[in-house]
């Protein structure tokens, strides 16, 4: 391990003021300073022996971290209680829900595996790869599906820490309010660029688009109209919210990015159904949903990526 360097002191200079201290002692304030130590601790981080040991000297006891196998704490072989595995559901889909119909209790599983991915550090990553451009999934016809796969990717990492979790979505045009059950979750993300709390703005900057907008995109019989009328409305919700959402860096760490994401996922889908054989005319690199290796085939059949919308 390293070993902090002291500058040495010059050995005529005596540091008075080495007599023990003792807090019972009487208060004199002309010679109080007398009584406490001059120089400064010999390890900063444990300025006190009393409390810290040998770590408050100069010869600090050396670090060793516990070899990884012994890292986590293990109870009692009567107590473990293995994980929820996903067994027999493992072919099922994922049938994700109206956020408003969820208890309490889903709820809870759902903000639970996004606080527990997000303290395992895989949620900074993930809100990383949404910050690279390189990627092009805004502005062109990758949008709707490389936030699919995004999604999925999202969903995956949520049912590995809970198998009963499945991204709910948030019909905005229809609620026109913030769901009421996120507004007290505001967690802190380790992103690149530092540690980000979510922040929120609701409503200050934009208004949410509503049913009428929904259908009137609906309409469009292409995919090049569909799409660019669906992403507009996806944009006005990012700044209807505000805050974290408002910007491209840090939307994905409010947990409203996936259930907004989920909702205008569902009106593709719904639109695909709709509209059989209109897909993004993708070729090359171009088609390749990177950094994954799903291509724009692939997105086309929700089914076939394992969830399907309540
Ligand atoms: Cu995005």
């Amino acid at each position: 391990m390293k070993k902090v360097k002291h500058t040495k002191r010059s050995p005529k200079k005596k540091y008075p003021g080495r007599r023990k201290y003792d807090p019972c002692a009487h208060i004199d304030y002309d010679h109080a300073h007398d009584d406490y130590p001059r120089r400064p601790p010999e390890n900063p981080r444990y300025p006190d022996p009393r409390i810290y040991g040998s770590y408050a000297s100069k010869n600090p006891p050396d670090y060793i971290p516990h070899p990884y196998e012994h890292a986590c704490f293990k109870p009692r072989r009567e107590d473990y209680k293995p994980p929820a595995t996903c067994g027999e559901c493992k072919d099922e889909v994922c049938v994700r829900p109206d956020h408003r119909t969820l208890t309490a209790d889903q709820q809870n599983r759902f903000l639970d595996a996004f606080s527990q991915l997000n303290a395992m550090g895989a949620l900074g990553p993930l809100v990383d790869i949404h910050s690279n451009a390189v990627h092009q999934m805004h502005g062109n016809t990758r949008f709707l599906p490389w936030h699919r796969i995004y999604l999925v990717r999202m969903e995956e990492l949520l049912q590995a820490i809970d198998p009963t979790v499945c991204i709910p979505y948030w019909k905005s045009s229809e609620e026109q309010a913030f769901p009421a059950w996120l507004l007290g979750f505001t967690p802190t993300v380790n992103l690149m660029t530092g540690p980000h709390t979510v922040t929120r703005n609701i409503g200050a900057f934009a208004t949410l688009p509503d049913a009428g907008d929904v259908a009137t995109a609906m309409a469009n019989g292409t995919f090049n109209s569909f799409a660019p009328a669906l992403e507009g409305i996806h944009n006005s919700g990012h700044v209807w919210v505000g805050g974290s959402m408002g910007s491209v860096p840090t939307a994905p760490t409010d947990p409203v990015f996936w259930m907004h994401h989920c909702e205008i996922d569902r009106i593709w889908a719904e639109w695909q159904n709709a509209n059989p054989g209109q897909h993004p005319n993708l070729a090359g690199a171009a088609a390749i949903m990177d950094p994954w290796p799903e291509t724009e085939t692939d997105t086309r059949d929700i089914n076939a990526l394992g969830y399907s919308y309540a």
